[in-house]
């Protein structure tokens, strides 16, 4: 898979892929990762990315021509792929969006700022606008980090070992269970006796009452969804 990202501060990006297990995946050759400064695509001599907004208002408005410029540039090498605006009224990245997108062959990630990208850039030029959430932040740049890891990962051999992804697929739509590594007590606080009992089979019907608790306590918003996703197919095979 390729990943070209547009921004006025590639810094802010590039950083975050140089660690870690989007690292790995690039020195594996499973990725590629270009980080573009789309000030390299304007035309006037101050490099001129934003301007005031039409009809009147606070903040600054990107211009058009230097996302057309860039994109249409990366497009002429090869695949178009898919082209994304981060914005905050887009799509609510969740995991079911992270593997659609992991499976593109191509992502176009276009990192706005100021307070919003001429209307013209998210009609013609992005194929889908993402959010990572109800949350201000200043600009795309750390969600275009927080997307690329997620698509990154999902890639085939980005991990490390194969065990991971079947235990994540696995625990899929429930929250981890608590985990604990030695001393068997630290502070006081003792490590609960099943997990040092060496019996597998409580070690794994305890993991898995935690994982209810803990989804039912914290997040009933998953339970009900997974309750859903049990009545399709249910319905589905009846
Ligand atoms: C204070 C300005 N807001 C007035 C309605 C609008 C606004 C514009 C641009 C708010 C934030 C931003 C910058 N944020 C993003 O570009 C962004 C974002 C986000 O803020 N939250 C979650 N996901 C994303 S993706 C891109």
């Amino acid at each position: 898979m390729r990943i070209d990202l547009v921004t006025i501060f590639p810094p802010l990006v590039a950083g975050a892929f140089e660690h870690s297990i989007v690292r790995r995946a690039r020195d594996r050759g499973i990725v590629e990762i270009y980080v573009h400064d789309l000030r390299r695509y304007t035309s006037d001599r101050h490099r001129t990315v934003d301007d005031y907004p039409y009809g009147g208002g606070a903040g600054m408005v990107m211009k058009p021509e230097p996302w057309f410029r860039a994109v249409e540039h990366l497009r002429e090498q090869g695949n178009p792929g898919r082209c994304i605006l981060l914005t905050p009224q887009g799509r609510r990245l969740d995991q079911a969006l992270a593997r659609r997108l992991a499976a593109e062959e191509r992502l176009i990630i276009l990192c706005g700022r100021y307070e919003g990208v001429d209307e013209r850039v998210r009609e013609h030029l992005a194929d889908v606008e993402v959010s990572i959430g109800d949350y201000v932040l200043s600009g795309g740049e750390p969600a275009a980090v927080v997307l690329t890891d997620a698509v990154v990962r999902l890639q085939p051999g980005a991990l490390g070992s194969l065990q991971s992804t079947v235990e994540e697929s696995f625990a899929e739509g429930l929250l981890e269970y608590p985990q604990y590594t030695r001393p068997p007590e630290f502070r006081g606080w003792r490590v609960p006796e099943v997990l040092l009992s060496g019996d597998h089979g409580a070690v794994e019907r305890w993991r898995r009452e935690q994982q209810r608790q803990r989804t039912r306590q914290r997040r009933p918003d998953m339970l009900a969804e997974l309750g859903a996703d049990l009545g399709d197919v249910s319905e589905a095979t009846s």
